[in-house]
């Protein structure tokens, strides 16, 4: 039995020897491209280009051109110091032959550096040799064109040659392959998108590098990535299309123990985090040290900036990695001279001394950035902490819509008076200020449709920096329970359970307060609802004016003038009567003039709306006492209907 073993060792040994070279790659492709389907295929060209990458990285090539050939070959050129063309004294033959030919040359042979760019266990340039029925590589190096074309998986056709001058300045390296159809027996067709996306990232990934990818199968296909702003200019890109909070990218860069470490980050509106990480030009979607590192000092910094400047108080909570996250776009980049790569996909980066070290490189450049630019940093922190309220807000909320029926529309907690239908496109919802008037609603209503939840004032009355502490308030978590749709990340609008959010408040300052108030809170934490169109502001009118059976209601001074002068004109009698408060109304008056789908006249809020409303409330209701007192000495004279 032993020696059974002992045998097959042995077989297994020479057999291995024998298939070293590049006939084991063509036995089992799989073991060095991973497949050998589109994805594989297209690995060919990565393994190439990344030998190119490799020398700008070294700092010897700033253009690189990938060109698709009419029969689908691969030509990519640099023009770095070209590949050696000397005799390698290990195997005696060039070094160009050794490194197309000698598996695992390309990683043995490399001179330090940033290397295994990528490639998916670094084998490079011998691999796509093996697995292409012809390949020839062009060298321009010392004044002299070396030549060497291979074929059917790697053979040689002749050695390396020289074959013409070249200006002694012009060095670089070109390369054309045919992948074989006996090994990519699926397709052996490139496709133009997939390269052009990962060049592109490639371009972004390593700044003032120039890559140019040309399909010669049609007329006039090219693209030319040059980022001279590298990974900031990536962001830049990903935020294009949403509205940033800050105007500064972020971008910080460093090295230490030759692990360079390069990160660029802006906040935007959204509620979403796009945070993508590479070590050495390769994606690390699992993460990893780089990534811990950096996330660890985004949130310590963006605490202690908090903390100083008193963004954040005594009893409020740290902020988490969590809430330093919503609404971020950040690239980390590290380049590793010895990547360990964990984790399922081999995607993890693993190396421990790189947390510290990343932690430290973005820690100091981010805090500087935030106390240079305090602007920026109150934008940031402010996010932070709203994410930071909202998540604590979101939990309360939970646990509320947990305890809540809401497929029975039943009465939340007493106070929603619910509509019967059920399809929210034709619901509605009043929020209506005060018991009175929302008493008044409830029997106005059409009880089909419309759903009343009545609101009290006092209790609304919270100063917004408390907004927080306000959603532990009763009437808005009715509010939430009742929208469906949970807030911060949870948010949903699919699960908005009414068409029409409508505000139904009193035209005098609490009226105003509580509008604020609410627009706010929605403005907070169900802003896609106001960019939606969704909420509204019902226009109880000022003024009625009764001449003979007509009863004409106005919605202020102006309109009452207007209508009052054509009665003059016609001679008309008529009598002059101001409308009470909501509280006052009858149920009938308040359907008639207010909530009769035919009759109402109601005021769509925008999120224009809310920002001007939200400004002029941060006067009058923040902490600052001196923009209060300047807000009120300006607009004293506005006021036409203080009623305090
Ligand atoms: C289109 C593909 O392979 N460019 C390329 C490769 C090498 C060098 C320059 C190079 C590297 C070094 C020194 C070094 C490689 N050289 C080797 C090896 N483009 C492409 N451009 N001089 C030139 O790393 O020290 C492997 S790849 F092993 F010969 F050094």
């Amino acid at each position: 039995m032993s020696k059974k073993i002992d045998e097959s060792q042995e077989y297994n040994s020479s057999e291995i020897q024998v298939l070293e070279g590049l006939e084991a790659v063509r036995k089992r492709p799989g073991m060095y491209i991973g497949t050998t389907g589109v994805q594989g295929l297209h690995h060919l060209v990565w393994e190439i280009v990344d030998n190119s990458i490799d020398e700008a990285l070294a700092g010897f090539c700033d253009n690189i051109e990938i060109i698709i050939g009419k029969e689908n070959t691969i030509t990519v050129k640099d023009n770095g110091r070209g590949i050696p063309v000397d005799i390698h004294p290990k195997t005696g033959k060039s070094t160009v032959e050794t490194v197309y030919t000698v598996l695992h040359a390309g990683g043995k042979f490399g001179g330090g550096g940033y290397k295994v760019s990528g490639g998916l266990h670094g084998v490079g340039a011998s691999v796509v040799n093996a697995l292409s029925k012809w390949l020839e590589v062009t060298v321009y190096k010392n004044g002299g064109v070396y030549f060497q074309r291979y074929e059917n998986g790697g053979h040689p056709v002749g050695d390396l040659k020289r074959i013409g001058d070249c200006d002694q300045d012009v060095t670089g390296t070109h390369v054309t392959f045919l992948p074989d159809k006996d090994i990519f027996e699926e397709t052996t067709v490139f496709d133009y998108d997939t390269l052009k996306l990962r060049i592109r990232e490639l371009a972004f990934l390593n700044k003032g590098l120039k890559l140019t990818l040309i399909d010669e199968r049609v007329d006039d296909k090219k693209d030319e990535f040059l980022y001279n702003g590298g990974i900031s200019e990536y962001v830049g890109l990903i935020n294009e299309n949403k509205k940033p909070i800050h105007p500064t990218i972020v971008d910080v860069s460093g090295v230490d123990k030759d692990i360079s470490i390069e990160v660029a980050l802006q906040y935007n509106e959204t509620y979403n985090s796009s945070i993508y990480s590479f070590v050495n030009n390769i994606k690390t979607p699992e993460g990893g040290t780089h990534e811990d590192g950096v996330r660890l000092a985004l949130t310590r910094v963006l605490n202690k900036y908090a903390t100083n400047k008193e963004f954040l108080k005594k009893n409020d909570d740290n902020l988490l990695a969590d809430d330093v996250k919503e609404g971020l776009t950040m690239i980390i980049s590290c380049k590793h001279p010895n990547p360990q790569f964990e984790g399922q996909t081999k995607t993890k980066l693993g190396n421990i001394e790189v947390r510290a070290i990343a932690s430290q490189i973005f820690g100091e450049a981010f805090e500087r950035f935030l106390m240079e630019n305090p602007s920026e940093a109150r934008a940031i922190v402010e996010k932070c902490m709203l994410a930071s309220r909202a998540r604590i807000a979101a939990k309360k909320a939970r646990e509320m819509t947990r305890k809540s029926d809401l497929d029975t529309h039943v009465n939340f907690g007493g106070k929603l008076v619910d509509c019967q239908e059920k399809d929210p496109s034709v619901c509605e919802i009043f929020l209506v200020e005060g018991d009175s008037a929302g008493g008044s609603a409830i029997k106005g209503r059409d009880s089909m449709t419309q759903a009343i939840l009545p609101l009290k004032g006092k209790i609304l009355n919270v100063e917004k920096a408390r907004l927080d502490k306000a959603l532990s308030n009763d009437e808005i978590r009715t509010i939430i329970t009742a929208f469906g749709t949970g807030i911060g990340q949870e948010f949903d609008i699919e699960k908005l359970r009414y068409d029409k959010i409508i505000i139904m408040t009193d035209a005098d300052v609490d009226g105003d307060h509580i509008r604020v108030l609410l627009l706010t809170l929605f403005y907070r934490f169900f802003r896609p609802i106001v960019e939606a169109g969704h909420v509204y502001a019902a226009q109880p009118p000022l003024y009625c004016i009764k001449h003979g059976k007509t009863i004409k209601y106005v919605l202020d001074e102006d309109e009452k003038n207007e209508y009052i002068a054509k009665l003059q004109e016609k001679n008309t009698n008529y009598v002059l009567l101001r409308m009470k408060g909501l509280g006052e109304m009858d149920p009938e008056e308040l359907n008639e003039t207010t909530m009769d789908i035919n009759k109402r006249i109601l005021r769509r809020i925008t999120v224009d709306d809310i920002i001007e409303a939200d400004a002029a409330f941060d006067k009058l209701m923040g902490e600052e006492v001196e923009p209060r007192r300047k807000f009120i000495e300006d607009n004293a004279r506005y006021a036409t209907n203080i009623d305090i």
